[in-house]
């Protein structure tokens, strides 16, 4: 059975965009995949957190893993620093890593673009650890939105490298990226990512936003003076309407044009709205369930941590032993 892992940060409410680009395939995984879901709160530290908010994210992260149909007898569900193997393997990748390489990178970049302040080391060092995440597992296919490709590419390199000089240890993993979602824009700049720590809330769309919220924030996306519906880069808020609609339907192209032929921008709005609704309702209700048994949550963390460090540890002896550490205990 090939192995899949993903994660994603307690850094902020969940949007639509986390939601549709990984999140929604992932329970399409369990049955045919040995699969591991982390809460990645290691990585959330990265940008500073109000430590009680991280608490309460960690938790209403399990509560939307369960609620999206991850089920804790198919998949190791668990919360990354629960594993103490992620930051030791880290440490070691880290003398594995170019300089040049995570100058390179991204999401850096574009985080400490308009405040600098915000670069830490950890921040640069990010992919450094969600190398260690992934190589712990065996992983061979990571579920990602486009945005974190680069991030499973020097992962690749990472395990590359260490391969090369010790022979096979670290498994190489792909990034899986979905066909449609994979990059859901802000609705009120369609030229960048919808992002959940973006200042301007009605530049989002929360998982858990209630219909009405949900319902204002998508009648105010940007869109043009055009006032057709067209698939093209000229229409950036159209094209992101449009792909955001795809992703809830699972509707090809051609089906959506022959709905949207010839209508208007409010048509399309409402029609993305019900669209989101009736895939995002049923996960918003039973999170709240979720989140009303604090004690049920903690304990598929707590067992999730056990099955995933029971595996991580095999690997990190494994290194351990290839790189020279004296293994007397
Ligand atoms: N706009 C997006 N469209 C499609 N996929 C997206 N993802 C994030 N934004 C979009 C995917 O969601 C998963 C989890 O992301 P993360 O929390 O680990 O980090 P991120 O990519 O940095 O997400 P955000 O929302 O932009 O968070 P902040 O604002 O904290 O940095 C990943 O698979 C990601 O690709």
């Amino acid at each position: 059975m090939k192995t899949i892992y993903s994660a994603i940060q307690p850094s902020g409410e969940l949007t639509i965009g986390n939601f549709l680009g990984t999140l929604k395939g992932w329970k399409d995984f369990q049955d045919e995949y040995k699969c591991l879901f982390g809460v990645a709160d290691m990585h959330a530290i990265t940008v500073r957190q109000n430590p009680q908010l991280l608490r309460e994210r960690t938790k209403k992260l399990l509560a939307i893993y369960l609620a999206t149909g991850l089920d804790p007898d198919k998949s190791i569900i668990y919360v990354n620093s629960h594993v103490k193997q992620h930051a030791e393997l880290g440490w070691v990748l880290h003398t594995y890593t170019n300089l040049g390489q995570l100058n390179r990178m991204h999401q850096f970049k574009s985080k400490i673009k308009d405040n600098e302040e915000r670069a830490n080391v950890g921040l640069y060092c990010y992919p450094v650890l969600m190398a260690s995440d992934i190589l712990l597992y065996d992983t061979d296919f990571v579920p990602v939105g486009d945005d974190q490709k680069q991030h499973v590419e020097i992962t690749r390199d990472i395990a590359e490298r260490f391969n090369s000089i010790y022979g096979d240890t670290f498994t190489i993993p792909e990034p899986l990226i979905n066909k449609s979602g994979s990059r859901i824009k802000s609705l009120q700049d369609p030229t960048v990512k919808m992002s959940k720590s973006d200042p301007n809330p009605n530049a989002f769309i929360l998982l858990l936003e209630e219909y009405n919220v949900m319902k204002k924030k998508i009648s105010r996306a940007v869109t043009d003076s055009i006032g057709e519906i067209n698939y093209s880069e000229d229409q950036p808020g159209i094209m992101n309407l449009l792909d955001i609609y795809k992703a809830c339907n699972n509707e090809d192209m051609d089906t959506i044009f022959a709905k949207f032929e010839g209508q208007n921008y409010g048509y399309l709005k409402r029609e993305v709205t019900e669209a989101l609704e009736t895939t995002i309702g049923p996960v918003r209700e039973k999170t709240k369930d979720y989140l009303n048994n604090e004690d049920y949550l903690l304990e598929v963390a707590k067992k999730g941590s056990e099955k995933a460090s029971e595996i991580a540890e095999k690997t990190l002896a494994k290194v351990y032993d290839k790189i020279g550490f004296l293994r007397s205990i």
